[in-house]
């Protein structure tokens, strides 16, 4: 049993973040991370402290150029004062991976700047971890003094729509898809991202990019048709070239803007509402794993259950009464 730290430990460790001290951000983040019993308490001591960094989530699929992308913004916002934050958040390997490794190769060059914090997050086996650790992660960096906070992650599964919903503003980072390839993009993606960028804008693929971002727009308007609201803009970048990246970051702002104070402070109270649930639904399924109720059924029912014997209806009323009997 792991005995709660005293509280003092706590507003030292969160002082020292505000002072900019990367070690006690690290800290911090582990504990939010790791569901120490010290969360509370964290989550508390950090709450004074946010609510002014802008909060950007960027998502595509495997090798569109997210981390590229990453690290030219870093650069730029670097470049006019700022101090970033960076999650790198994986939601499909529970391991440290190539990806995540390629990702601090790459963001090397930021490695000694004290005014870029970056992290990366593995998801330990569930996304609902992530979807609980995430938004807490980004409350230290935004506590720490960070004015953005981007949270990176690979568009698998559900991942987009869950870090759409602990951001102020979605990016979204495709390749060129024009006719049938753009049935690939899942139609959910165009309704929640709020900038779009066609990458890999160089080269020979220039004209290729262009011609996607303009038929991605089309498309676009037929999805938001007949609303009044913010319709994604859908801009070409090379994150490699490092042409069009301050273009997608101004659209970044512009939708930000777009949402008013009030109209911020509504998103950022909805998702709190969502979080709360998400904390419940994360705790739910870690009680429900630990069980020893559960434990004590759980191989006899998965055989009866692959052997054909007890139909899924029946095995989950076993399984939700050994969970109550305890
Ligand atoms: N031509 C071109 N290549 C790029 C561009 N951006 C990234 N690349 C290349 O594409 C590959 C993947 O880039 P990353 O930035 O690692 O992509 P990612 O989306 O972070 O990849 P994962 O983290 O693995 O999902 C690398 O070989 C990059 O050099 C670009 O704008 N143009
Ligand atoms: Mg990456």
């Amino acid at each position: 049993v792991t005995s709660t730290r005293p509280a003092a430990d706590i507003d030292t460790l969160v002082t020292r973040a505000r002072e900019g001290d990367a070690r006690s951000v690290a800290r911090l983040i582990s504990l939010v991370e790791n569901a120490s019993p010290a969360l509370r308490e964290v989550a508390a001591a950090l709450a004074p402290h946010t609510g002014r960094a802008r909060v950007i989530g960027l998502t595509g699929s495997p090798g569109v150029g997210k981390s590229t992308s990453t690290s030219m913004l870093v650069r730029a916002l670097r470049g006019q004062g700022n101090r970033v934050g960076v999650l790198a958040v994986d939601p499909s390997s529970p391991f440290s991976g190539g990806a995540l490794l390629g990702d601090r190769v790459r963001m090397q060059d930021h490695a000694t700047d004290s005014g870029v914090f970056i992290r990366s997050m593995a998801s330990r086996g569930h996304l609902g971890g992530l979807a609980a650790a995430t938004p807490q992660a980004v409350r230290v960096l935004d506590a720490a003094g960070c004015d953005v906070v981007l949270v990176e992650t690979v568009g698998v599964g559900q991942s987009e729509v869950t870090v759409a919903g602990m951001v102020d503003t979605f990016l979204f980072l495709t390749l060129a898809r024009t006719g049938d390839q753009l049935q690939g993009i899942k139609k959910g993606i165009l309704e929640i991202a709020d900038v779009i960028a066609v990458n890999k804008a160089d080269g020979d693929r220039a004209d290729e990019a262009r011609a996607a971002a303009k038929e991605l727009s089309g498309a676009l308007r037929l999805v938001h048709r007949g609303s009044k609201g913010w319709v994604a803009p859908v801009l070409t970048c090379s994150g490699l070239e490092d042409t069009g990246v301050d273009d997608v970051w101004a659209r970044v702002l512009e939708h930000r803007e777009s949402l008013g104070q009030d109209g911020l402070e509504a998103k950022r109270a909805d998702q709190q509402l969502e979080f709360t649930w998400t904390l419940v639904r994360d705790e739910l399924q870690q009680r429900l794993r630990r069980s020893a109720g559960v434990k004590e059924v759980r191989e006899e029912i998965r055989a009866a259950v692959l052997a054909g014997d007890l139909p899924a209806t029946l095995a989950a009323d076993r399984i939700l009464a050994a969970y109550d009997a305890g």
